[in-house]
């Protein structure tokens, strides 16, 4: 201030800095009080761990008659069921920073669970974004991408080695500090974000709540209570459970996850008594690796084995559904008894698909539709009207752009995806997706899945193998929706499998996925590092 006296120059461009001052902070309490009078939605972002639409009923399962998911269900009821929403990679991390970078695996840099390094958490994400943008945010589950989340205002992740997360008594970094919480993951999931919900839910802005069950991820295990309450029937089994994989020889038929891989410790056997270290973990991971293909007590055939172990299987993994359908419903009931639920967009997805018996098949990874399909309900009384359902070919790029347009927020040119708002709202002469582009990467391990990429049109899906073989699939998806026939070398399909592998071409350059094969290669083969 004294300076401002001495030279004229100067106390102008102090003054300028002063009218500067009070302008900025005249905005700052402007902001203040656009804050307290908030509108915009809350976002409640809930995802399963390999919850796939073959074990939703609000998908018309084939379980639904002895496991339904009532909870899960009424987000489609009071919303929209997604029938065509597509993850870009579908294996866990990957999925996890394309959902949150709207960007493909190959832009946002993470390709690869096993091996796959660690999320860049420089890169811009939504939750920043919305963050930096008023909103308070948290996230609390499966985290599954290394680096610390950022752009939170809480977090809680599971933070054992490898960030899968435990069933029981799992470990958690809780806002920078590791904690164990005794109980069962998924309602201590729930619990702590019911507690932030009760929190935040007056603080006159919106929240943006990421809400991650680590269930029903393997090892499928189920909570105490429902781990007895097993219908007596033999569980259904899915069309595809027989496939012989012709036509698909060296791709669905060359892999380590048909039910000859389940190991010992998923079927819930004893070990013998005495087994301790190592030879303790040989024995409940044998199974896992070829040529290890057991049989269980009392089976005499490898028929009657694949039953045995299917129905061990799907039984454990619908039980451990169940708490997560039990768990969603706490948190609706929370939105509703504080007035939350009419502003507050709920989403429920998987972070991709998963077979369950289809194509004989355990886990995820193919462009396949079982693990390629993500199940997606959204609800929003305020603007979005009940009991829909929705064709839109989406991909998970598309759900960050999405939110932001809900939130009003401007998206970033870097970002991949589209907002599917105008779509769902049926406004007329919206431009929407012909395809979804998919890539996976990861190889041999887990599960010995070939790398591919592809993509789905409304009536086709074109993949083409790569890492070791050369092997391209087409699938004329109306006629052969379980995908039993690949038709590419079909005279029939000629003219359909050019033009399909020139639109495929057309779509990796519009996505910026134009390396060569051998750099492809390159990335399923580095070692970009482990998780913990
Ligand atoms: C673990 C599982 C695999 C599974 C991957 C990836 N093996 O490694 O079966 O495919 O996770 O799952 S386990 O014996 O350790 O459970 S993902 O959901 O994280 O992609
Ligand atoms: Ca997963």
């Amino acid at each position: 201030m004294r300076n401002l006296l001495k030279t004229p120059g100067r106390s102008l461009f102090a003054l300028m800095a002063m009218t500067l001052l009070l302008f900025f902070s005249s905005c700052a309490s402007k902001q203040q009080k656009e804050k307290k009078n908030d509108v915009r939605p809350n976002i409640l972002f809930i995802m399963s761990d390999d919850h796939t639409t073959q074990a939703i009923s609000a998908y018309n399962d084939i379980y639904a008659k002895y496991f339904p998911t009532p909870n899960i269900d009424r987000i489609a009821d009071e919303g929209i069921r997604f029938d065509n929403v597509y993850c870009a990679n579908a294996i866990c991390g990957p999925s996890r920073a394309i959902i949150i970078s709207g960007k493909y695996s190959h832009e946002n840099g993470y390709y690869k669970n096993e091996s796959g390094g660690h999320f860049n958490p420089n890169q811009w994400t939504f939750p920043q974004e919305l963050h930096d943008d008023g909103y308070t945010t948290a996230m609390v589950g499966k985290w599954h991408l290394g680096t610390k989340p950022r752009g939170f205002d809480f977090y809680m992740y599971h933070n054992n080695p490898g960030q899968q997360g435990y069933y029981w008594n799992p470990v958690y970094d809780y806002n920078g500090k590791n904690i164990t919480i005794d109980g069962y993951a998924t309602n201590i999931t729930a619990d702590t974000a019911i507690a932030w919900l009760d929190r935040v839910k007056n603080q006159g802005k919106p929240f943006l709540m990421l809400l991650h069950f680590k269930a029903p991820h393997r090892p499928w295990q189920p909570d105490k209570k429902y781990e007895n309450m097993y219908p007596d029937e033999e569980m259904p089994y899915p069309e595809t459970f027989n496939d012989n994989y012709k036509t698909r020889e060296k791709t669905a038929g060359d892999t380590w996850m048909t039910m000859d891989f389940f190991n010992h410790k998923d079927m819930k056997l004893t070990p013998p008594e005495g087994l301790k270290g190592k030879a303790l973990h040989k024995w409940l991971t044998y199974g896992n690796k070829p040529g290890e293909a057991w049989m269980p007590p009392g089976c005499k055939t490898i028929e009657e084995a694949r039953k045995w172990k299917y129905q061990r299987f799907i039984k454990d993994y619908l039980a451990c559904v169940r708490s997560v359908d039990d768990n969603v419903g706490r948190v609706l009931d929370f939105l509703d008894e504080n007035g939350l639920a009419e502003n507050t967009i709920v989403v429920y997805t998987g972070d991709q698909g998963f077979y369950l018996g289809d194509h004989g098949f355990f886990d995820k990874r193919f462009i396949y539709e079982p693990s390629f399909r993500m199940p997606f309900l959204m609800r929003y009384p305020a603007k979005l009207k009940p009991h829909q359902t929705d064709n839109h070919l989406i991909s998970n790029v598309d759900f960050a752009p999405t939110f932001l347009d809900f939130a009003g927020v401007k998206v970033p040119p870097e970002v991949q995806g589209h907002s599917f708002k105008d779509a769902i709202e049926g406004k007329k002469e919206v431009k929407w997706n012909n395809e979804v582009y998919f890539h996976y990467y990861e190889f041999p391990f887990w599960h010995h899945v070939q790398p591919h990429y592809g993509m789905r049109t409304d009536r086709y899906k074109i993949a083409h193998f790569y890492y070791n073989i050369d092997v391209w699939e087409l699938y004329d998806m109306e006629k052969d929706p379980n995908e039993l026939n690949n038709v590419i070398d079909d005279p029939a399909y000629a003219k359909i499998a050019d033009s399909l592998k020139k639109e495929l071409k057309q779509l990796m350059i519009e996505v910026k996925d134009t390396g060569s094969l051998a750099e492809f290669r390159e990335i399923t083969d580095k070692d970009f590092g482990k998780l913990n």
